[in-house]
């Protein structure tokens, strides 16, 4: 009986912790932060940003964009992929643009820009 409680004891300590480590690289990164409101299907979202680096090969571009609303996010910069190529036209470094972006697999992809 007592050797039960103590592994059944164990047992939370070890999930608690396991659930601590989780909840910790969930606050890594970008793409795993915790967000405003359930993600809702291919919800779009719209920000206003300033392109800092493109990346064509890779279809990356780096903004530096407002704060979004609509994810709760505060300013800041970070990396979108590109759905289309052809968007990378109208994503020159240096430029203020306002763009069209949902969440994709890997991160954020950005699906029209104005
Ligand atoms: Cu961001």
């Amino acid at each position: 009986m007592k050797k039960s409680l103590i592994t059944s004891l164990a047992a939370v300590v070890l999930l608690s912790a396991t659930a601590a480590m989780a909840q910790q690289k969930s606050m890594e990164g970008m793409k795993e932060m915790p967000m405003g409101k359930p993600a809702a299907g291919q919800s779009m979202h719209m920000a206003k940003g300033k392109v800092t680096r493109v990346d064509a090969g890779a279809n990356l571009v780096t903004l530096a964009h407002e704060p979004v609303k609509s994810l709760n996010w505060p300013a800041m910069t970070m990396g979108f992929q590109v759905k289309d190529k052809m968007l990378l036209d109208q994503l020159s470094v240096g430029k203020t643009v306002e763009f069209e972006f949902v969440k994709g697999g890997k991160g954020y992809v950005i699906t029209g820009v104005k």
